[in-house]
């Protein structure tokens, strides 16, 4: 690690006015060139423990960056976890609001729900899949809060990942109903389709990315208990979007989501 405690507990708070603001800053590396990804991890945890100790309470996990093209278009090469917080969830079909966050951008996803406890290192996704309760389509949608969405992965795993709110869908799936590696996904902008993705995106299978979000977690000392709710990263492309804005994610033989967005 490159950061002292009180540079973590710095940067954890110029993060989080950032995101209570929702305002954009420069990324964090630009003040702090020699910050790690282990200084990054340590200012999401402490940003965790922060959001916690105000009253807030932990929903999940994400793990993100976690196709070739996503990785490739961020200028990233290996992906990277972030937690979700209970008031970031958003029902299907209702409205997110724009105003409390800076360039939102939406992004396909499938969401897993554990039944038992998972650990690393050395988690696999046949673990994962006897683990899950069930599976949902979810949307997430993601808002860096550094300028023009251009970060490094010290600084995008402080910013948690860059997530913003999620979007669960309703229809639960037992794993051995699906192809967890062939569901189609559509993704409709007001009415004209913007993006299309398979999930073998996620890293070939969405089950395997989330054992390489455990084993993550263990580099950190921390397991995924039973009952997590974890999303698995994006099988399409992010979608830049704005209030006034509708928007429909069709998974092939999993329902569909749809919300929109407003200023307030
Ligand atoms: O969930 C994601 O794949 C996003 C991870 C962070 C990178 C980004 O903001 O695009
Ligand atoms: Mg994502």
């Amino acid at each position: 690690m490159a950061l002292t405690p009180d540079e973590v507990n710095q940067l954890r708070d110029r993060v989080l006015a950032a995101q209570k603001g929702a305002y954009a800053i420069p990324k964090l590396t630009d003040d702090f060139p020699s910050m790690t990804v282990a200084d990054g991890y340590a200012v999401q945890t402490a940003l965790r423990r922060r959001l916690c100790a105000e009253g807030g309470r932990q929903a999940g996990w994400k793990i993100g960056l976690t196709s070739k093209a996503k990785m490739l278009q961020m200028g990233v090469s290996v992906p990277s976890i972030g937690f979700l917080m209970a008031d970031t969830e958003r029902v299907a079909g209702s409205t997110v609001t724009t105003q409390d966050l800076v360039h939102p951008r939406v992004e396909c996803e499938i969401a897993f729900f554990t039944k038992a406890e998972l650990r690393g290192p050395g988690c696999t996704a046949e673990q994962v899949l006897a683990a899950t309760d069930y599976v949902v389509p979810a949307l997430e949608i993601i808002d860096s809060r550094f300028s023009g969405f251009k970060f490094d992965l010290p600084s995008v795993i402080a910013d948690n990942g860059s997530s913003a709110r999620f979007v669960p869908g309703t229809n639960q799936y037992a794993v051995d109903a699906l192809d967890l590696c062939a569901i189609h996904v559509t993704l409709e902008k007001n009415g004209e389709l913007v993006a299309t993705g398979i999930s073998d995106a996620v890293l070939g299978n969405p089950a395997i990315a989330i054992a390489m979000l455990v084993n993550l977690l263990a580099e950190q000392g921390e397991t995924l208990p039973a009952q997590s709710f974890v999303m698995s990263g994006a099988i399409t492309e992010a979608i830049p979007v704005k209030a006034g804005d509708s928007i429909r994610a069709v998974f092939d033989g999993m329902g569909e989501i749809t919300t929109q967005f407003r200023s307030a």
